[in-house]
């Protein structure tokens, strides 16, 4: 009651109080919970046994032997690192030491794109924690992890039921000699939807606390205002603003006239005018071809001085080739992931990558051993994954053509399946390049990428084509994302919307041409703390003031799961997404030094109410479970 009475309290809520202890000591706040956290896990072990998980084919789990690990020497420090030059000499004593450098130097993308590129980002913490002190060893020449923001934050909360901020927290303890980087979608933060400038703010100041050295920042049409707040707050945090420039259309092909190298050229020195520290160019979908590569690079180089960050994608497989043009032209900084995770959707083999370089003026800033070694350990994780494969088995080509990003297909892919387009997978491909011509040519990066995908989807399920669309549109209700996209609230295109669709998908609604940060309303971060700890009925972090704001309803439903199961995060990943074999026993550590012994013994029959009963032993004692069977 005490504690209920302070956080009532005025002041506490207006944040009059200094509470960051709440951040940074939460197991103050670990109370006694009503019902134990073995029962839960238990619980939730009997569901997804009994229920199966979603988007996995239900069958028997797996057996697999255990991951590979690399041996290394955990006792010793990890060698100091980029992270290092950041925290001594600040951000130009770092953007110093990249100009300094000859050797090419590498972002790994392992715990970010390349797994949301190739698994639907279901990989979940629990592997990037057991790999997480060898990286830091092995990995400690690279420029950086990405290894947050994008999709990750809300497919954690949403399909792995895990806090993303315990993540961070607990990477940047075990990994502090590399510079943490994030993927952040400038007005859109790591959401799907343009957000008030104070929800931007804060987003930023508390990743940065977490552990966030470098943003990404990017916006989906390429349009500089949509960056503005989210680059000018990264400054003031201290941190690195990495601006991006998406990439879009062919600079090699003159018939494509929109984005040319004048467009890309101006749009450097914009940004650099706006206060980045570094240039990305972000080439989401991997449509940036070798000869335009280099090109580009150049022609930058001659435009910034700037440190140059490039972004691909490996679809087409030539990615390493593109790499190579672009190491050729200068470019600082490349983005690739280890070899087991590399390749297809995902980015380029930094392994290969070592030694398609081997010889020339430029070397690779890697220790290929290391590489091959924690290569490994991935190439057995990935198993566990399977379900969540997109089945492209080789390099598509076609990607010139349909444009989609490598982080998009497998999701994509996923919506098409959920809403029974499965088998029409080659109609959508089509469908989306469709779309963006309808749509202008325009950039196609999260979140306009998924309004693209969403449009359609939505003109396969309906059977409809580009001329019905522009007729009869008048009578169809287009998908909400569709909608908000041509009301301008994820931003203007460049070229603007074209005029005849627009009035067609608004019919009645007038578009906004304004940053649409100067019409949403500040969110209100103390009605917000107010409604979490009513629900929640515990003291509310800052970082969880702000998953609300960014999605109330999935936060709200994460939360709903952890009263039910408790932390699910601490299973092993089989044990998530395929619950126990009968006579199977596990070890789950709960917390640092507490273990549960967990043998599953039986499965009874379903009741008349569907129920079923799960015999398990829990630490040597018998206890049981009751799970509604909705098989
Ligand atoms: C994201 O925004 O999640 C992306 O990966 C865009 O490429
Ligand atoms: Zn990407």
């Amino acid at each position: 009651p005490f504690l209920a009475n302070v956080v009532r309290h005025e002041n506490f809520l207006k944040g009059e109080f200094d509470t960051s202890f709440i951040d940074s000591t939460p197991e103050l706040f670990i109370f006694p919970v009503r019902q134990d956290r073995g029962t839960k896990l238990l619980s939730y072990i009997g569901n997804v046994t009994v229920n199966g998980f979603p988007g996995i084919e239900k069958k028997k789990k797996p057996i697999f032997t255990h991951p590979r690990k690399p041996q290394v020497d955990l006792s010793a420090p990890a060698p100091s690192g980029t992270k290092q030059i950041l925290d001594k000499h600040g951000v130009e004593g770092l953007t110093q030491w990249i100009h300094d450098q000859k050797e090419v130097l590498l972002t790994d993308t392992t715990f970010r794109d390349a797994h949301q590129s190739l698994l639907a980002t279901r990989l979940r913490s629990y592997d990037m924690f057991e790999i997480a002190k060898e990286t830091a060893r092995l990995q400690s020449d690279l420029f950086s992890l990405e290894m947050w923001g994008g999709a990750t934050f809300d497919v954690s909360y949403r399909f792995l039921k895990e806090d993303p901020w315990q993540r961070l927290i607990k990477l940047r303890k075990e990994i502090p000699n590399v510079l943490f980087q994030m993927l952040f979608r400038g007005a859109n933060a790591v959401g799907y939807k343009n957000y008030p400038d104070n929800v931007i703010r804060e987003f930023v100041r508390n990743s940065a606390d977490a552990g966030i050295d470098v943003f990404r920042i990017f916006d989906s049409l390429n349009w500089i205002k949509g960056m503005e707040v989210a680059i000018d707050e990264v400054r003031q945090s201290g941190k690195v603003a990495e601006a991006a420039i998406c990439y879009a259309g062919d600079i090699l092909d003159p018939s494509r006239d929109k984005y040319t190298v004048d467009y890309y050229k101006k749009m450097a020195k914009e940004l650099e005018a706006s206060g980045a520290h570094i240039l990305a160019i972000k080439d989401m979908a991997g449509l940036l071809k070798p000869e335009a590569a280099y090109r580009l690079i150049s022609e930058l180089k001659d435009t910034t001085s700037l440190p140059i960050h490039l972004h691909t994608h490996d679809t087409s497989g030539n990615g390493i080739y593109l790499y190579a043009k672009a190491i050729e032209a200068g470019v600082d900084i490349v983005d690739t992931a280890l070899g087991s995770m590399s390749g297809l959707t995902s980015q380029p083999s930094a392994n290969s990558l070592y030694y398609a370089m081997s010889g020339s003026d430029r070397k690779v800033r890697t220790d290929i051993n290391a590489l091959e070694q924690i290569s490994h350990y991935w190439e057995d994780v990935r198993k566990y994954y399977s379900d969540f494969e997109s089945g492209m088995n080789s390099p598509h080509s076609e990607i010139y053509v349909h444009e989609m990003p490598g982080g998009q297909y497998s999701n994509l892919q996923q919506q098409a399946k959920g809403v029974g387009l499965g088998m029409r997978w080659e109609e959508v491909k089509s469908m989306y390049s469709r779309v963006n011509l309808l749509f202008g040519d325009v950039v196609k990066v999260t979140p306009s990428s998924k309004v693209v995908g969403d449009m359609a989807l939505f003109m396969v399920q309906n059977d409809l084509d580009e001329y019905t669309v522009l007729t009869k549109g008048r009578t169809i209700d287009f998908p909400e994302s569709v909608i908000e996209f041509f009301e301008g609230y994820i931003g203007q295109p460049y070229g603007g919307f074209p005029k005849e669709l627009q009035e067609v998908v608004l019919k009645d609604r007038q578009p906004i041409t304004v940053r649409p940060g100067e019409l949403l309303e500040p969110a209100d971060f103390d009605a917000i703390k107010r409604t979490l700890f009513d629900q929640l009925e515990r003291p509310v972090t800052s970082q969880e003031v702000l998953a609300y704001a960014l999605y109330p309803k999935v936060f709200e439903e994460y939360t709903t799961t952890y009263k039910q199961f408790g932390n699910v995060s601490v299973l092993d990943t089989l044990t998530f997404l395929y619950g126990m074999r009968l006579g199977e026993e596990i070890e789950v550590e709960i917390e640092k030094g507490k273990t549960l012994m967990i043998k599953m013994v039986s499965i009874g029959e379903p009741q008349k109410d569907g129920k079923r009963t799960i015999y398990f032993e829990l630490n040597g004692q018998s206890r049981e479970v009751n799970i509604q069977d909705m098989t």
